[in-house]
């Protein structure tokens, strides 16, 4: 049956977050209705309330970086049952398409970049609110507290996980750490540089500290950000504010040539360019963590670079293989959502979490 519940809706771009009274259809066939516990506030999030998200539609609740608990399935539904903690996949995996065939690639052909998220894959809405319907984000819109996906967009992941923790492998700390150790694939002893110390730049100076980089430098305009970044590996702190000439002449006067690996996780025109000119000519890999949007778009953005395996992230963390931990800075019940944004645009924050 239908769940009445609470769920933090955008009515329009440049509104702020209103919590509402929402109704929560069941899933339909192939469908998983889940209730979610935790969800992690990503800049991504604040790229949507702005408008700036492509093909996004309002009203709509946003929110990607979840962890619940399965409460029903639609027919035909095999993976998961009700009990089941999982974390929505914002990049699905329907385990057919040729990307998902392919194994240097996690980019699902079903993602929003080929066909709007906005809607279920049957074109209608299980969201209405005072008689509206109300588009989903990504199929995940975890800033409600009953939620329903696709089959293929849940992951079944450990029943010890504590979700306030792990909802951060909904896309941030993959997004980050999945940068470094798949896409760059980091050598020992290299060099590398990260542009931005938000919870994606945090979480790529782990994944280069994880594969043993020898040098790694972090950028940051906020210098508040540099101890959390050094506690977790870098191994120098740079702010291009205390500087005139470009940061990328600076990085190549500390490195040289340049540095092995450079990692763009801020999302702008002229981060990107200064990224790309750090790396060095010879043997360098630039790669984009952070998705630019509207203005400082470039043309054919690459789709986000999120690790697969998500169950697999989540045993990782429980073996204490990286601190989730030390990423999250603040944790606020859901009731304070409209504020949740405020320390991440402050700069106070390294993950913000709401629990419902
Ligand atoms: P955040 O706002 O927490 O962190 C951004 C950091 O960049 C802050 O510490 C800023 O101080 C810093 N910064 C801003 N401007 C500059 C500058 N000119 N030079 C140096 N540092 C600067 O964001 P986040 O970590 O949640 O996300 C970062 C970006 O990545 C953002 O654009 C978001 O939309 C994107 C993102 N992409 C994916 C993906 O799948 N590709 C996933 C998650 C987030
Ligand atoms: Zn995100």
């Amino acid at each position: 049956s239908t769940e009445g519940c609470r769920a933090a809706v955008a009515w329009a771009a440049g509104k702020p977050l209103s919590v509402e009274e929402v109704e929560v259809a069941p899933p339909k066939a192939q469908e998983v209705r889940v209730k979610i516990v935790a969800s992690g506030i990503c800049r991504t999030d604040d790229h949507v309330l702005g408008g700036y998200f492509p093909n996004i539609e309002f009203p709509v609740i946003p929110g990607h970086e979840g962890a619940g608990i399965v409460e029903s399935v639609g027919e035909g539904v095999t993976s998961v049952k009700p009990g089941d903690k999982v974390i929505p996949l914002c990049l699905p995996q329907c385990g057919e398409c040729c990307f998902c065939l392919n194994p240097d690639s996690n980019y699902c052909i079903k993602s929003h970049f080929s066909e709007s998220q906005n809607l279920m894959p049957d074109k209608t809405s299980r969201f209405t609110c005072k008689g509206k319907q109300i588009h989903h984000f990504l199929w995940t819109s975890t800033f409600a507290e009953y939620t329903v996906m696709p089959e293929y967009a849940v992951a079944k992941i450990d029943a010890a996980a504590p979700l306030d923790k792990v909802c951060l492998l909904g896309c941030g700390f993959p997004t980050g750490y999945g940068a470094a150790i798949n896409t760059a694939k980091v050598k020992p002893g290299s060099t590398c540089a990260v542009f931005g110390l938000g919870g994606v730049g945090l979480s790529v100076v782990m994944g280069c500290k994880a594969a043993g980089a020898s040098r790694i430098i972090a950028i940051d305009i906020n210098k508040d950000k540099f101890a959390k970044a050094k506690e977790l590996g870098a191994t120098d702190c740079v702010n291009p504010k205390d500087f005139t000439k470009p940061i990328h002449e600076v990085l190549m006067e500390m490195t040289g040539l340049g540095v092995d690996y450079s990692f763009e996780a801020i999302g702008h025109k002229d981060t990107l360019k200064a990224a790309f000119e750090s790396t060095t000519v010879g043997w360098g890999t630039f790669v984009i963590a952070g998705v630019a949007v509207g203005e400082q778009s470039l043309p054919g953005s690459p789709p986000p670079s999120l690790e697969k395996s998500v169950p697999k992230l989540v045993s990782d963390y429980m073996a204490k293989k990286f601190d989730l931990d030390a990423l999250v800075s603040h944790t606020l019940p859901f009731e304070k959502i409209s504020d949740a944004f405020d320390p991440t645009i402050a700069g106070k924050s390294n993950r913000t979490i709401v629990v419902f």
